[in-house]
């Protein structure tokens, strides 16, 4: 009798435990593997309906760093290196690679893709973690295949090189 009673206590403590356990790996900050990639992953932000966004630039990391929108929408981001170290935001197919000097500050416009995600990154410091995604409409986050030849070119190359 007694024996089963602290069988059943250790097993509702490792319950107990396991779930703290899972609890405490959700906040932000922690890295996850998308394919081959390191996201440094400082949270999801959903902008749907927003033209605007204050993004976050340290090392290494973007933050937010999954941002979700409807498919095409427009964003003008307003990137805010708050470090010491030079970062960079690229998205090759929107034609965006911007470099952003130490507690400089940038602003690009992106568009989200018609469906699935578009990955954005500093170039200096990708194998670092320093890397980002644009999800449309229900888009998790995921590894990104390599680019599709089908890609249709977002006319907003004038708007992605604007100098401060
Ligand atoms: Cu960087």
């Amino acid at each position: 009798m007694k024996i089963s009673r602290i069988l059943l206590l250790v097993a509702l403590l490792s319950l107990v435990h396991s779930f703290i356990a899972t609890a405490a790996e959700q906040p932000s900050g922690r890295s996850i593997k998308l394919g081959d990639l390191t996201f440094s992953n400082h949270g999801t932000k959903d902008v749907k309906g927003q033209s605007e966004l204050d993004l976050e630039a340290d090392n290494y990391y973007f933050g937010p760093t999954f941002l979700r929108g409807t498919p095409g929408q427009k964003l003008k981001l307003e990137i805010e290196n708050e470090s010491g170290t030079r970062h960079n935001f690229s998205i090759p197919d929107q034609h965006l690679d911007v470099n952003i000097p130490p507690k400089g500050k940038v602003v690009v416009e992106i568009a989200f893709p018609s469906s699935g995600v578009v990955r954005f990154f500093c170039k200096f410091h990708s194998a670092r973690g320093m890397n980002g995604e644009l999800l449309s409409g229900d888009a998790k986050p995921q590894a990104v295949s390599p680019p599709e030849p089908q890609i249709v070119r977002v006319g907003i190359q004038a708007l992605g090189r604007r100098k401060t």
